[in-house]
């Protein structure tokens, strides 16, 4: 089954609402003859209204870097994923590393902020990874198991079918190191057998699995070439549109 690619750009905790609307207007210029392929920049809640209006009518879509996953009350600091959807998102990235290493995200709170996210309409961007001693001490294929079983427990294959998992190996996440090719067709291959062993085929075939970490112009048609590569998601270098444009164009 043939997959359609997915780039996406985390732009993490940079840009003001109008630096933000600069880069997304640049990009659809530059992206307005990109097929085949899908684009998604994710802002900061603030800019997200509006980079959703600038991107508007547009083949580059938006989308957040995080949620809550109640839909409203009194919690102080939090958007839910009713909301996000409302300022124009088609998309919600949950359970990046950095939200599991800085602000005490855990598969549980993953896996809730997945339903409130596919309740809500939006697509969830599932993240994943182990950090370099996890990987040093042989337990990778272990902690995958542990974030994919534990971040989707109790979901039925139906539900997950928009899905996307994102392999960012954390050692390899803004450091400008990559994993090599065989590690990443290791792990790729690794996780789509975990899905279809956990909820079938249908599913594992259909479900697009992005590569994260250090992803740049220079080497992402590499990466995009390895079996079970769908995509990427990409910090730093997603900043700049007319960087992030050449990732887009990998091929
Ligand atoms: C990993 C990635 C985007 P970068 O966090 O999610 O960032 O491309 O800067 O390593």
């Amino acid at each position: 089954m043939s997959r359609r690619a997915l780039i996406a750009g985390n732009w993490k905790m940079f840009k003001t609402g109008t630096e933000a609307v600069t880069t997304a207007t640049r990009l659809v210029e530059l992206a307005s003859e990109v097929v085949n392929t899908d684009i998604m920049i994710a802002p900061t809640f603030l800019s997200l209204p509006l980079v959703s209006q600038a991107v508007a009518g547009s083949n580059v879509k938006v989308g957040a870097q995080n949620l809550f996953y109640e839909n409203e009350g009194a919690y102080t600091g939090e958007v839910s994923a009713a909301m996000v959807k409302a300022a124009g998102a088609d998309y919600a990235i949950i359970g990046h590393s950095e939200r599991r290493q800085y602000f005490g995200e855990t598969d549980e709170t993953v896996c809730k902020k997945i339903a409130a996210t596919l309740k809500a309409g939006l697509i969830p961007v599932l993240c994943i990874g182990e950090t370099g001693a996890q990987r040093d001490g042989e337990k990778t294929f272990s902690v995958l198991d542990k974030q994919v079983s534990n971040g989707l427990k109790s979901f039925d294959s139906d539900a997950l079918q928009p899905l996307v998992i994102a392999y960012e190996p954390v050692w390899a996440i803004g450091t400008g190191k990559t994993a090599t090719p065989e590690q990443v067709a290791q792990v790729h291959e690794y996780i789509r057998k975990l899905v279809n062993d956990k909820f079938g085929n249908t599913l594992a075939m259909s479900i697009r699995i992005l590569y994260g970490g250090s992803v740049k112009p220079g080497n992402v048609s590499e990466i995009m070439k390895i079996n079970d590569v769908d995509g990427a998601l990409v910090g730093g270098a997603s900043l700049d549109a007319d960087t992030f444009i050449k990732i887009i164009r990998y091929k």
